[in-house]
């Protein structure tokens, strides 16, 4: 509810949509740190925020495991059982950056569901609980046939005159490398109710969508999961798909995020005043368990790029963003458009433009970012 945002969300967040809640912090604040406090973490809700009082919570583990079993949260805190995982990772939202995708041309916007985001549904912190691999461990490994994990989480939404419980599902090869976190703490505190409290699902490198908040169940199943979720959001469409032709088959079902970036200052429409430099500084990020080795901007579109020096880039984390900050040459006077694209380890790098990956429902904005600025030289 509204006094959750109030309560744990800094004062001047961006709300995105009122209800369901989603924000996103300032940028400038956003790429101060490579650590986004709590209260600045991004938010993306698509319905209502639970009240779980922890001391009654339990988490089932059910489905095709051998022997079925519910866990309080002292159990899987219970470090003489479970060994405790502490990762840095990155969430992000495959909706960050719609903003500009809508206005290259509006795609599903009637879904009230599709926040208009910018470039802040990404954040990062430091994540504990216990690898989910051990707790199916703890209950006698899968069953022959198992290979997915379904999630459910307590919220509830409505979409389309439905009620709805929050359900996604992951491929269980990514719970096998110990990449999703069942969740406790987040940055050395509690879970803060609006991020899950007190349980929730963290899948490193994923779409932000399958790490499940407020998890009470986790089920093995033998193919994705059938709810809504799963099967009707997060689709990616080619760009001859549009209303009248949108059909759920012809969507893939998102999970690893690919390389993308953002340039956080200077601002779109900026008027800067310098003397042959102009400061530039942003975030860059790869999903799918890559990260970002090099960061590059342009001062005219695209045609001549500039590496950001290594030493401007913040700490390599397997599963984490990397801010970075340049001084960028620049001569010209009047309007300019500044661009930045990153490479990761694999050597992917970002589309070129918006519409070089355009795509109905509005997801995974990665080409490369453009802010026009005005120069005064
Ligand atoms: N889990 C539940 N139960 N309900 C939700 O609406 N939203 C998902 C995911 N987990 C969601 C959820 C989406 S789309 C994202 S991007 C992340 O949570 C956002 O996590 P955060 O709000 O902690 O930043
Ligand atoms: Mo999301």
């Amino acid at each position: 509810s509204w006094e959750t945002v109030l309560k744990e969300k800094a004062e001047d967040m961006i709300h995105v949509l009122q209800f369901p809640y989603n924000g996103e912090a300032p940028g400038e604040r956003l790429i101060s740190k490579e650590l986004t406090d709590n209260k600045d973490h991004f938010v993306r809700n698509h319905g209502g925020i639970p009240d779980i009082d922890a001391d009654a919570f339990t988490l089932d583990i059910t489905g095709a495991v051998n022997n079925p079993r519910r866990f309080t949260l002292a159990e899987l805190q219970d470090e003489k059982v479970f060994p405790r995982q502490t990762n840095i990772v990155t969430l992000q939202c495959s909706g960050t950056r719609r903003i500009e995708q809508i206005h290259e041309y509006p795609g599903d916007g009637d879904e009230l569901i599709n926040a208009p985001w910018g470039e802040g549904a990404i954040s990062t912190a430091r994540w504990t609980g216990v690898s989910l691999k051990k707790v199916i461990k703890a209950c006698g490994g899968l069953k022959d046939g198992a290979d997915n994990i379904e999630f459910f989480g307590a919220d509830t939404y409505f979409k389309k005159g439905q009620v709805y419980n929050y359900v996604v599902s992951v491929p269980w090869r990514k719970v096998k490398v110990n990449e999703v976190l069942l969740a406790w703490e987040m940055n050395g505190q509690p879970l803060p109710k609006i991020h899950g409290y007190p349980l929730r699902a963290l899948v490193y490198g994923y779409i932000g969508a399958r790490s499940t908040k407020w998890l009470y169940e986790v089920r093995a199943i033998t193919r994705p999961s059938a709810a809504p979720v799963q099967r009707k959001e997060y689709l990616y469409y080619t760009p001859q798909i549009g209303k009248q032709n949108a059909k759920y088959s012809n969507g893939f079902s998102i999970q690893d995020m690919p390389v993308s970036s953002a340039i956080i200052s200077p601002k779109d429409m900026d008027q800067i005043i310098h003397d042959g430099k102009i400061s530039l500084a942003g975030w860059a990020y790869s999903g799918g368990g890559h990260w970002p080795v090099r960061v590059e901007v342009s001062g005219d579109g695209g045609s001549v790029w500039y590496e950001v020096p290594y030493q401007n880039m913040s700490t390599k984390y397997y599963h984490a963003w990397r801010t970075w900050k340049m001084d960028l040459p620049v001569d010209a006077e009047g309007w300019l458009e500044f661009c930045v694209r990153t490479w990761d380890n694999a050597m992917n790098t970002q589309p070129t433009f918006v519409r070089s990956a355009w795509n109905w429902d509005l997801h995974v904005t990665s080409s490369a970012h453009r802010v026009k600025i005005y120069s005064i030289n």
